[in-house]
Order: structure tokens, then sequence, then C-alpha cells
């Protein structure tokens, strides 16, 4: 959660027809796009230095840049998202890797991953299997980490939601954030685990950026617990696009 620098990609018109579970949910572009500055703000005073990509009109889902691509300090990987309207956003985040890393590998044909299903924490770097996120890609991701001198472990990502971190986040460098679900799973053994109070369970999908923590407005209690641990909240809104299944770690690539 030391970062120095983001990279973001603005919304287009499209992105109301992203990907979405609730066909009765309907975001619009002007909430999305408020949403995404303010986001973007918050990593600026946050103390990063955020690259922001242009829109991509034809790719409704590339504002959620996380699940292009895993960014360390030494290297990165591209990854090969899982959803097939979403797999060429890969080619459109290629450019940006290249610009800010001299090292990037990438996932092979028919290895699956989403950003989204990854969980980096200062010991190990949990890989969520999902609907997006196959076995193989897994496997694979967890060769390409080993050669960035990190371990891994593939788990199972919780079938309600769509990826590993809408139900978890590192806040500390021993202490998670999980929903019920994943707090209970007993995969984070070791950690000191602080669940998600009932009825915000979309709030684990938080970001902890260097002294502060963004966190969605709708979740108060969160907000609280955070405090609690020291640390300074920001809270920021994400109605809109909580209805296309994002939430706040899907807008960057943070290192
Ligand atoms: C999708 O279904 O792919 C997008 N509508 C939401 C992606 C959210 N990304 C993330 O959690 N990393």
């Amino acid at each position: 959660f030391e970062f120095t620098t983001a990279i973001v990609r603005e919304p287009g018109k499209s992105v109301v027809n992203g990907l979405k579970s609730d066909p009765t949910a309907v975001p619009t572009y002007d909430g999305v796009l408020a949403e995404h500055r303010a986001y973007v703000d918050a990593l600026a005073e946050a103390g990063l230095s955020v690259d922001i990509l242009k829109p991509l009109e034809d790719f409704p889902d590339s504002v959620f840049v996380e699940d292009t691509a895993l960014v360390f300090r030494d290297g990165a990987i591209l990854l090969r998202p899982g959803a097939p309207s979403r797999l060429a956003e890969r080619e459109e985040v290629r450019g940006a890797l290249a610009r800010h890393f001299a090292a990037v590998t990438e996932l092979g044909v028919g290895e699956y991953a989403d950003g989204g299903d990854v969980l980096v924490t200062p010991e190990t770097v949990f890989i969520g299997l999902s609907a997006r996120t196959n076995r193989l890609g897994a496997e694979a991701l967890v060769k390409h980490l080993a050669a960035l001198g990190r371990s891994a472990r593939v788990v199972q990502t919780p079938a309600t939601v769509l990826h590993f971190k809408s139900a978890c986040a590192l806040l500390s460098e021993d202490t998670i954030v999980a929903a019920p679900a994943l707090a209970a799973s007993g995969l984070f053994a070791g950690y000191r685990v602080l669940e998600t109070p009932p009825g915000e369970e979309g709030a684990a999908n938080l970001v902890r950026v260097n002294k502060r923590v963004l966190v969605g407005k709708s979740y108060p209690r969160m907000a609280e617990i955070v405090a609690k641990e020291g640390l300074e909240v920001k809270l920021l809104p994400v109605s809109d696009v909580a209805k296309l299944d994002a939430g706040l770690s899907c807008m960057s690539l943070r290192w």
C-alpha cells in the first residue's frame, strides 16, 4: 500500500453498457464520471502521480483498468481478462505499461486472470479462481510472480462476488478487511482479519494508499473501524460504479 504512481482510464460514454449482474441497476455516464474524478483526485491527494489514459468507447468496462495487469515496483504482468468483451483491453494498456516498466511479462493463450482476483500482501499473493480467473491463468500467474520474487497461493473466490477483491483488501502489513464469507474461510490464517459490518459487505473493496484509506461513502461503520486503526479515511462516492459490480480498487493500477 505504499505507492508513488497510478494508471487510471477515464470512463467513456459507453460505460453505461458495462457488464453487470443486476439488470435493473442503471448507472449513468455523469455519475460514473463524477465518481472517477473524485477517485483520481483522492489518489493525487494521497501523493500519487496519476497517468490518466484516454477513454475507450469500444470497451465499456475499460475504466476498470485494474483487471488488465498486475504491477509492482520492479515489473508488470499483462493479464488476460476473462470476460470476452474485455479481452482486448489488455492491448490498450500494453503501451502504458511499456512506458512505465522496463520488464513486462504476460499471460499466454488460454491463461485467464482478472486483476480484481489478485490480493497482494507483503507475505504472499492470493489469486482467487472465479468466473474470470481460470486454473491455467492462476497457475501461470504463480510462475510470473515467482520471477518477481513473490510467492503466491491459488484460492477460491466466494461464489457470491464477482472478484476475490470484491470481498477483501489489505489494510496494513498484517491486517486484511474481509466480508464475512472470506473472513470465516480460514484463508487468512496468520493475518488479523477485520470483518465488514453487517450490511456493509461492499466496503471490503477499500484501497489503502500510503497513510490514507479510500472507503465507499455508503459504508460509515467501516469508515469508523478504519479510523480506529489510526488511519486517515477518505470517503468516496461509489454508487454508480457499484451498479457495474465494481468498487474502488478496480479503477487503478497502483505501485
Ligand atoms: C466487469 O464485470 O468486468 C466490470 N463491470 C466490473 C469490473 C470490476 N473490477 C474489479 O473488481 N477489479
